[in-house]
């Protein structure tokens, strides 16, 4: 073999693209600034002899690239974010000196990241879960970060089974999966010992924990924290994120199918949105309560396992958050952010949770082995953009900034002589803890306020919409089913008795089991007042606003059919895009081609809230052989979503099995009759198409 070869015959066409770069500005260089004359061909001895160690651009290349991943988020490691801005509409001067919360007007940048729990990072975005729902809000006072979920309540009394839940949750130890799914064994396993998880479960078995969007969930502090004013006076408060998209969850088979046609489908959805300028953006409120309040309620503030309904204290919207940009870099931003609940700010302080009070120590620490350095608040995304930070604190690992002079030690009198003394602690402005006095023995018990397990996951049962509770029963069914082990299943249905029979008898007939003996109760239940502020359906205004309409169109299809569709859906606020049998688009009556934005077998309508079948007879006639095409609209009626269709459409809506009611649109009635229906979902149809626990 001729020992003969030039880097052009190797690099082919792209040879000119690789040799732009000549201007020290634009040139490609190695990490510490060597210009770099070839990025295709390591350095050899010969063209076709071995590589030489001596290769330093080979060598710092594929070394960066080894040590390119970091240990992931031991829970939430699976998240998306965008950057944005928080607005004060209402001021809360009378409880807080936060100025976050009395600078009315006020806008605050912010970067907000959305994340399932259980999964690792690469897993899918739609599996029944919890979402993470944190804020990290760069005030003038420091970072305050609100980490929060999109449920109100949390599985566990108290930090130390934080471990336990989680491990039982994740990947079950000996075999590696689940992956990304509480239906197994060990979780189960865990809920039915641990009563307290009962109402967060109840939760996480609703529509809630299958959102149809990252902009369309409500979030919440759940943890209660304190507002402390310019007098020291404390009032406790709750904090509430409400979404102006509304809520909206899918149906959970279409959770299923949406995991198979898009893992990325929150992340895109959220990408998209914000890159096309539709801005999500959510309410900030608060429910805030005196100490007297607080001794007033059923149940322990303290308890994470509790909400405060809001029919008892409502919800005051103080704020705004739009998220308006998205990362420039998903490692740089959205996998280096790192949350701290401890990130307050002066006029905000910490309630003696002890969930919250172990958070206080585990992010600081996770992030330790996370980013591997004490100076992970110097990376771009964590470092306090509303103020400077200063202090003595020095060195470390990945140390960025230079500080100058003698002075890393406080106090000095370096200032004495001329010399920069460095920054004093500011007994004013500064952050001070609210005054609680706390002198009690030291002991390891849980409070018998925290022991009423049930009356809040019957409160939140009783509140539901009557499709919300079969959904919530037939999840549960769904979960039960996939555990192996008879007693666990059991355990867990003689908790649910303490909830409600009802709901118990449904669980048990589900799984085709007989309903096992009531547990006892650590304490017995109370009925409290239902609470609509928990449902789901009808809460918000129905909206077709941040949602996407699919229009399945075939060669021969009226064009101005389409131009109905997509201008009625735009005008209501939905994204539309068109779905041909190929992704070169449709040839219309009319002779034109309408452009696809997918191929029919990669866009199942799983991935649209509403669809329009704009169908030629012999277009159709072909789809009738197309099992994507029958799957497209038989999914669209099993989700119980609108369907608008040409009257040509109608064999194959009959092989879908799609049968006529009131979200089937005739689209010759004109497009506008479409979009009521496109709005929400058909929830009369659903006793139709599946048999709901
Ligand atoms: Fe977390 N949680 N958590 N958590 N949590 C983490 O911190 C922890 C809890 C929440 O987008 C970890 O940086 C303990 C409640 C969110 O980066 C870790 C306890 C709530 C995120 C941790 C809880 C949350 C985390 C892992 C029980 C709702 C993702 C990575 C005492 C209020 C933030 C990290 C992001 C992340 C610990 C309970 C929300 C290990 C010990 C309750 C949204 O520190």
């Amino acid at each position: 073999m001729p020992e003969k070869s030039t880097n052009q015959d190797i690099i082919g066409q792209g040879g000119e693209l690789h040799q732009q770069a000549s201007t020290p500005e634009t040139r490609l260089t190695t990490n510490h600034g060597t210009p770099i004359s070839d990025n295709q061909n390591s350095l050899k001895a010969g063209p076709r002899g071995p590589t030489l160690l001596e290769d330093f651009i080979l060598r710092e290349k594929i070394q960066h690239f080894d040590h390119e991943r970091i240990p992931e988020r031991i829970v939430h490691a699976r998240g998306s974010a965008a950057h944005g801005v928080f607005e004060l509409t209402e001021s809360l001067e009378q409880y807080t000196t936060a100025k976050i919360l009395t600078e009315v007007g006020e806008k605050t940048e912010l970067f907000a990241r959305f994340s399932t729990v259980a999964g690792g990072a690469g897993s899918i975005d739609t599996p029944r879960d919890v979402r993470g729902f944190a804020v990290k809000f760069y005030t003038k006072e420091g970072n305050w970060d609100l980490v929060g979920n999109n449920i109100p309540v949390f599985f566990i009394q108290d930090a130390i089974k934080f471990p336990d839940l989680i491990h039982a949750v994740k990947m079950e130890a000996d075999r590696g999966y689940p992956q990304a799914a509480s239906a197994h064994d060990t979780f189960w396993d865990f809920v039915g010992l641990m009563p307290e998880t009962t109402h967060t479960v109840m939760w996480a078995m609703s529509d809630r924990a299958i959102p149809r969007s990252l902009r369309m969930m409500e979030g919440f502090g759940v943890n209660t924290f304190r507002l402390v004013n310019a007098k020291g006076e404390s009032h406790f408060v709750k904090f509430h994120w409400r979404p102006k998209l509304g809520t909206q969850a899918t149906c959970w088979d279409e959770a299923v199918k949406i995991a198979g046609a898009d893992p990325d489908f929150h992340r895109r959805d959220l990408f998209d949105a914000i890159d096309q300028g539709d801005f999500p953006q959510w309410d900030f409120a608060v429910q805030v309560l005196t100490q007297a309040e607080a001794d007033a309620l059923p149940f322990d503030i303290l308890d994470a396992t509790k909400i405060i309904p809001e029919e008892i204290h409502p919800l005051k919207v103080i704020g705004r958050m739009t998220l308006n940009r998205n990362p420039d870099n998903f490692f740089a931003e959205t996998e280096q952010a790192a949350f701290l609940p401890t990130n307050i700010v002066p006029g905000i302080d910490f309630s003696d949770d002890p969930l919250l009070q172990g958070r206080l120590f585990s992010y600081q620490d996770t992030q330790l082995s996370r980013l591997g350095t004490v100076n992970f608040h110097q990376i771009p995304i964590n470092r306090a953009k509303g103020c400077p930070f200063q202090n003595f604190q020095r060195d470390g690992h990945m140390q960025t900034q230079v500080p100058t002079g003698r002075a890393n030690y406080e106090p000095n009198s370096l200032a004495q002589a001329g010399e920069d003394g460095g920054p004093r602690a500011d007994a004013k402005g500064g952050f001070t803890s609210f005054r609680e006095p706390v002198e009690k023995e030291k002991v390891r018990l849980r409070s018998e306020t925290f022991a009423d397990h049930y009356s809040q996951p019957r409160l939140f049962f009783a509140s539901l919409a009557a499709p919300e509770q079969a959904h919530l029963a037939s999840a549960i069914v769904f979960e039960l089913s996939k555990v192996s082990l008879e007693h666990v299943r059991n355990r867990v249905m003689g908790n649910l008795r303490n909830v409600d029979e009802v709901l118990a008898k449904r669980v048990a007939d589900g799984l085709g089991v007989a309903l096992p003996k009531k547990t006892p109760a650590a304490a017995e239940p109370i009925d409290l007042k239902p609470s609509p502020a928990v449902r789901l359906i009808g809460k918000y205004p129905d909206t077709l606003k941040g949602r996407k309409v699919g229009v399945l169109v075939t060669d021969g299809a009226d064009g101005a059919v389409v131009k109905a569709v997509q201008d009625a859906a735009k005008a209501a606020g939905a994204a539309v895009e068109i779905i041909a049998p190929k992704r070169g688009g449709a040839k219309l009556k009319d002779g034109s081609t309408l452009t696809a934005d997918h191929q029919l077998a990669g866009a199942p309508s799983v991935l649209f809230d509403a669809v329009a079948l704009v169908l030629s007879a012999d277009g159709c006639q072909q789809l009738l052989t197309e099992g994507a095409a029958i799957d497209f609209a038989k999914d669209a009626f099993g989700h119980l979503k609108a369907i608008g269709h040409t009257p040509e459409a109608q064999p194959l809506l009959d092989k879908a099995g799609v049968e006529a009611d009131a979200g089937v649109i005739d689209l010759s009635q004109g497009a506008d009759a479409f979009i009521k229906p496109a709005a929400t979902r058909q929830w009369d149809r659903e006793p139709k198409v599946r048999t709901l626990a």
